[in-house]
C-alpha cells in the first residue's frame, strides 16, 4: 500500500501562513488524531477552523481543508493545514503529523502520486515543476500549455494516427488481397510522411524552448569608453557598473540578471577591448573575448561621435554577425554612422536612453529571426521529450523507407512498435522506475 505522505508545501522562511499537506489513505485518520474538530463528519472540499494538538499541548490555531479523493491534486484523500507562517511553527505541525503516522514526503512525491493515479500524465507532471520554476513570461506560458495537456494531446494524436496505420499494415499481412482495398501503399506512405513532418516540426521547437527555459547569455563588448557600462546600467535601470570618462574603467567581468521581452538574460559587462601592455587590463580583455565567444548574443558598442579607429575596424571584422547587435552609441553628440553590413544595428544614446526601445526590438528580431513563438504554439522545453520525439522520428523514417523498398509488411511492425513506444515514454507509458525517480527527484518537497 502506498504510504500516507506529508510535507510543508510552502517555501521555507517566515510568511503569513504555511501549508502542511497530507495525502493518502490514512490522511483523514491521521488528521483526526491531531485536530480538535471531528474530521469524519466534514464534507469534502470544506474548510474548518480548529487547533492542532500534541497530547494536550496546543501547537497552533489553523484552518484545515479537507479533500476526498479522487477530487484532489494527488487523487488520494488529502488534508491541507494552514498554520501561522513561521518556519518553527510549520515544522512543529509537520512533526505532529509525522508522529501521528504519516511518512515525510520525498521531493515530487505528491505529483508522483497524482501521476500514478492518472491525474496527470508524465509530460504534465514535468510541466508542474517547470511552471513553478519559470523565470520569464514565455517559459511560464510554455509550461502552462504543457500542464494543460496541449503537448500530451499532440502526442496522443500521433499515436492514434499511427495505430490506425498499424491496423492497415496488419490487414496487408493477414489478407494480402483485401488489405489493399483499405488504402494504397502510396496513401499509407503519404500519411506517414505527414505525421513524420509534424513530429519533426515539434522536435525543432526545442531550439526555441531552450532559449525560453534556460535564458540567454548577453554580452556587452566594444572598445574602452564606448559606453558599455552605461548601457548595462540603462538596461538594468540601476547604477550597477562604474562609469567614468577614463578608458579602461571596467576590468573584471560584471554579471546581472535581466528580464526583457518575455525572456531572461545573463547580462555581462566586459573590459573594453584594445591593445595594451598593462597586465590587469590584458587579462580583462582576454576574459572579454572569451565572454564574447560564449555569449548567445553580443551587444557590440561603437562610439559614433568619434571617427572609427583601426581597433574598432578590427573588432567589427572579428565579431560574428549572426549573433551580434551593433550599437552606434553617443548619438546625442554630433556623430556619423559609417555604412556596415551588420544585419542588426541600432543608433543609441546610453546617456539619454534615446534608441532603447529600438534596441529591444532589434534584439528580439536577432533572437527569434522571425520565429517568435505564438501564444498557442506548443513548444518543447524538456530535453527528454525532444530526445523521445527524435527517436520516434528515426523509427518512423525507417518504416517509411521500408515501405518504399517493398519490404514485407510484417518486418515493419517492429519499427512501428518502437516508434509508438518512444512516443509513449513522453506520457510516461512503459517507463522504467529509475527514469521516473530521476524525474521526480528534481521537484521540490511538498509538490
Ligand atoms: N554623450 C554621451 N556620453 C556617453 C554615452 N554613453 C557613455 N558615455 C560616456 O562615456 C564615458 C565612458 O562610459 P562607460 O559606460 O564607462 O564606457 P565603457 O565602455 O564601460 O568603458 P570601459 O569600462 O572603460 O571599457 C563616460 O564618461 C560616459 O558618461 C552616450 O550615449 N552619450
Ligand atoms: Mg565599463
Amino acid at each position: 500500500m502506498t504510504p500516507t505522505i506529508a510535507a510543508i508545501a510552502t517555501p521555507p522562511g517566515s510568511g503569513g501562513i504555511a501549508v502542511i499537506r497530507i495525502s493518502g489513505k490514512e490522511a483523514f485518520s491521521i488528521a483526526d488524531k491531531i485536530f480538535s474538530g471531528p474530521i469524519s463528519t466534514y464534507k469534502s472540499h470544506t474548510v474548518h477552523f480548529g487547533k492542532i494538538l500534541s497530547e494536550d499541548e496546543v501547537i497552533d490555531e489553523v484552518l484545515l481543508v479537507i479533500m476526498r479523493g479522487p477530487r484532489s491534486y494527488t487523487g488520494e484523500d488529502t488534508i491541507e493545514i494552514q498554520c501561522h507562517g513561521g518556519s518553527l511553527i510549520s515544522r512543529r505541525v509537520l512533526e505532529v503529523v509525522l508522529k501521528a503516522g504519516a511518512k515525510a514526503a520525498n521531493p515530487g512525491e505528491f505529483t508522483y502520486q497524482a501521476f500514478l493515479n492518472g491525474k496527470l500524465d508524465l509530460a504534465q507532471a514535468e510541466a508542474v515543476q517547470a511552471f513553478i520554476g519559470a523565470k520569464n513570461d514565455l517559459s511560464l506560458q510554455a509550461a502552462g500549455q504543457q500542464l494543460a495537456g496541449t503537448l500530451s494531446t499532440h502526442i496522443r494524436t500521433f499515436q492514434q494516427e499511427l495505430i490506425d496505420i498499424a491496423a492497415i499494415l496488419e490487414a496487408w499481412v493477414d489478407f494480402p488481397e483485401e488489405g489493399l482495398e483499405f488504402a494504397s501503399k502510396e496513401e499509407v506512405i503519404a500519411i506517414l510522411e505527414s505525421i513524420l513532418k509534424k513530429m519533426q516540426q515539434l522536435a525543432i521547437t526545442f531550439h526555441e524552448g531552450k532559449k525560453i527555459h534556460e535564458g540567454l547569455k548577453l554580452c556587452l563588448a566594444g572598445p574602452p569608453n564606448a559606453g558599455k557600462s552605461s548601457l548595462m546600467n540603462a538596461l538594468l535601470g540601476q547604477d550597477r557598473a562604474i562609469v567614468t570618462h577614463i578608458p579602461g574603467t571596467t576590468r573584471d567581468i560584471l554579471e546581472a540578471e535581466l528580464r526583457l521581452g518575455g525572456l531572461h538574460f545573463q547580462l555581462t559587462d566586459t573590459a573594453g577591448i584594445r591593445s595594451t601592455d598593462e597586465t590587469i587590463e590584458k587579462e580583462g580583455i582576454r576574459r572579454a573575448k572569451l565572454a564574447m565567444h560564449q555569449a548567445d548574443v553580443i551587444l557590440l558598442l561603437i562610439d559614433a561621435a568619434s571617427p572609427l579607429t583601426e581597433e574598432e575596424e578590427l573588432l567589427l571584422a572579428w565579431a560574428p554577425k549572426e549573433k551580434t547587435l551593433l550599437i552606434w552609441n553617443k548619438t546625442d553628440l554630433p556623430h556619423t554612422i559609417p555604412p556596415s553590413d551588420f544585419p542588426y544595428q541600432v543608433p543609441l544614446s546610453a546617456k539619454t536612453h534615446a534608441g532603447l526601445p529600438e534596441l529591444k526590438k532589434q534584439l528580439e528580431a536577432l533572437i527569434w529571426k522571425g520565429n517568435l513563438p505564438s501564444k498557442d504554439e506548443v513548444i518543447l522545453t524538456n530535453i527528454r521529450h525532444k530526445e523521445a520525439l527524435q527517436a520516434a522520428s528515426v523509427d518512423l523514417q525507417a518504416l517509411i523507407d521500408g515501405l518504399k523498398t517493398d519490404i514485407s509488411p510484417e518486418f515493419l511492425s517492429s519499427d512501428m512498435r518502437s516508434c509508438l513506444k518512444h512516443l509513449g515514454t513522453i506520457l510516461g507509458m512503459d517507463i522504467s522506475e529509475d527514469i521516473l525517480s530521476a524525474i521526480f527527484s528534481k521537484f521540490c518537497v511538498g509538490k
